[in-house]
Parts: structure tokens; C-alpha cells; sequence
């Protein structure tokens, strides 16, 4: 396995991933019975990070798809082991190192729920649901709230066309995804001051946008459990954390989710989280990105570069908060 090495700009991950940080004052408030208050500060946190023992990798599936070609990362493509060794993945651990952690996932059979203000509500099997949609690759950027990007060959379809075969309600004004929370397979549901499950949501507009995707595979095969098998969405103008990973129920709702890092921070983590290098984080700068396996450090830009497919959906919202 490629073993990362730190650039000057960054700072251990176990110390310097934000969100560590951010958990860190929230256990000391939250945790402190859960954690131990006894043990010195950073062995308070040691059980956080140590990963599950590690397991052989999956076998991944082919999963060739014709690229479109509207979609073009505009960048080149992120090396492999680069996206599929550098997660985020709380569920398995809060190291970027889960790899071995993550292999613990079973991602066979599985079966999406779709439920809540539609005309067709339905428990599908993943294979059925292929079936039903048109498969095809999309490059795209991913740029990550911490500041790390990389571009990544995808596989998989338009959420719209999901959006479709459920039939909507016109009360329906969201879409809501809830992800695997497996106590048995995944430590970080220990952790109980966080809201889980991992939730996202996202409006009706941009659920039908082109470019919300829904994603199975990446790099020609089906995902890895790291990276959110069997099932995960890419929203490539918003910032990572809205890509939620291995998805088990798509609902349609009348009211505005709370999500997962909202609900741990709301003042750092919003609802639309679209990426602009003009609006930093609380705790730090959101003008440039480092691109996964290299030393360079590039300028961000609104909308992550995707503002001709997106920018409409938020001309009448400036009064949302619409970069957190
Ligand atoms: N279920 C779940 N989905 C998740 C996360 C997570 O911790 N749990 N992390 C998010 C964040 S912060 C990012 S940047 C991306 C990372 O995806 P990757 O590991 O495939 O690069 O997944 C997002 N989706
Ligand atoms: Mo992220």
C-alpha cells in the first residue's frame, strides 16, 4: 500500500484532520464519561482512530461503462490507490488509513428503500435497480471541506432517473439518503455523540440537476467498501461530505434533513455546502486545494468549477447560507 507522506502545510492527520479537532472539543464536553477522564489528552482519543483489524481487500467487479462525455474532470485523473487508500469514512474510523477497517462492509446482497412522499415506494435489490437505469462514467472533481480533491472516473447514473421511477409527490421538497449504521461491522457507531446515521439531503432541484449521480463504481470496477459500496451519490459542486456513502434508504420528504456534520457543528456545517473559495470555514481557508498524491496546491473555485450546471438553482437563495 502507498503510504502517504505529509506535506509542510499539514499537520498529523490524527491531530489535524478539522473535524478531529472539532471532535475533540465535542468529546471533552460530550465524552467525557464515554472516553474516560482520566487518561491524558490524546490517548483519550487513541480508540478513535485505531482501526478494526485489517482484512484482506474485496474482490471488486468489472463494470466497463461508456464515458460520457459532457462530463470531463478537466484535470488528470486522481492514480487509483490514491482515491481508494485516502478515506473518509467515519463509520470505520476517523483515521484516513481504513482501508483495512472498511473490508468489513458487506456490500452483497443489497437493497436500496424508497420510501416516503412518492407513488412508488419500494424496497429494490441493487442489481434490479441497475437493471432499470442507464450505467454510464462521468469524470469528475470531488473536493473535500478539508481541502483535499481528487478527480475520479465514476460509475454509475443520474439520481434524476431514480428520482423518476419513484414518482415524487408534489408535497415532496427534498431527498433525503440514509446510510449503513451496522453495529457490528462498523466501530464508529460506538461513538455516540455522533448523530448517526450518516444523513444527507438535498433539494427536489438539485436531486434532478444532470449532474447529482449516483454512483456503484469508480475506475472501471465496483467500489470499494472504503469508498462506499455498494451504492453512493457524487454532487461534484458541493463540498465531499454531502457524497454520502453506502446507501440504504433514498426518501422523499416535506421537510429539510438535518445532516450528519450539521448536526454535530452547525456552525461550521450547513445544509447546501457548495464549494466557494470566497467563503472560508470557520477554522480555516477554503481558497485552494491539494490535489491527493501530489505536492500541488491549486486555487478552488465556486461551484467547484460546475457553476454552467448549477449556478441557476441558487439565484433567488442568496439569503441561505449557501457555502457552509
Ligand atoms: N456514510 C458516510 N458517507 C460519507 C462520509 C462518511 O464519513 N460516512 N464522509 C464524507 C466525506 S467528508 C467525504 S470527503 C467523502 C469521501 O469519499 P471517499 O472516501 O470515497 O473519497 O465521503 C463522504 N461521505
Ligand atoms: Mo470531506
Amino acid at each position: 500500500m502507498l503510504i502517504r507522506t505529509l506535506r509542510g502545510w499539514e499537520i498529523p492527520e490524527r491531530l489535524a484532520t478539522p473535524e478531529a479537532l472539532m471532535l475533540g472539543r465535542r468529546a471533552a464536553l460530550a465524552g467525557a464519561a464515554t472516553l474516560g477522564l482520566a487518561a491524558p489528552a490524546h490517548a483519550q482519543f487513541g480508540g478513535l482512530f485505531s482501526s478494526a483489524p485489517a482484512r484482506p481487500e474485496q474482490p471488486r467487479k468489472l463494470m466497463p461503462a461508456q464515458r460520457n462525455e459532457k462530463f470531463v474532470g478537466g484535470r488528470v485523473i486522481t492514480e487509483e490507490r490514491q482515491a481508494i487508500t485516502y478515506n473518509n469514512f467515519y463509520e470505520f474510523s476517523m483515521s484516513k488509513s481504513l482501508v483495512g477497517a472498511a473490508q468489513a462492509l458487506v456490500v452483497d446482497p443489497w437493497s436500496v428503500e424508497i420510501t416516503g412522499l412518492c407513488a412508488k415506494p419500494q424496497k429494490i435489490g441493487l442489481e434490479d435497480l441497475l437493471k432499470k437505469m442507464p450505467v454510464e462514467e462521468r469524470v469528475y472533481r470531488h473536493r473535500c471541506v478539508e481541502t483535499w480533491a481528487m478527480t475520479v472516473p465514476w460509475v454509475g447514473f443520474p439520481l434524476a432517473k431514480l428520482v423518476e421511477m419513484a414518482e415524487p409527490k408534489p408535497e415532496a421538497k427534498y431527498v433525503v439518503f440514509t446510510t449503513l449504521a451496522d453495529k457490528a461491522t462498523m466501530p464508529g457507531l460506538g461513538q455516540r455523540f455522533y448523530p448517526w446515521p450518516y444523513t444527507e439531503g438535498l433539494t427536489m432541484d438539485e436531486a434532478r440537476n444532470d449532474l447529482a449521480f449516483m454512483v456503484v463504481g469508480m475506475y472501471g470496477k465496483s467500489l470499494p467498501p472504503q469508498n462506499g459500496a455498494p451504492l453512493r451519490v457524487a454532487l461534484p459542486w458541493k463540498y465531499g461530505f454531502k457524497s454520502a456513502k453506502s446507501i440504504v434508504k433514498v426518501e422523499f420528504s416535506a421537510k429539510r434533513p438535518m445532516s450528519f456534520w450539521e448536526g454535530l457543528q452547525d456552525s461550521e456545517y450547513g445544509f447546501w455546502a457548495n464549494v466557494n473559495p470566497a467563503v472560508p470555514h470557520p477554522r480555516w481557508s477554503q481558497a485552494t486545494e491539494t490535489l491527493l498524491g501530489s505536492d500541488e496546491r491549486v486555487p478552488t473555485k465556486i461551484w467547484n468549477g460546475y457553476g454552467e450546471f448549477v449556478a441557476d438553482m441558487y439565484k433567488d437563495l442568496s439569503k441561505e447560507k449557501l457555502y457552509m
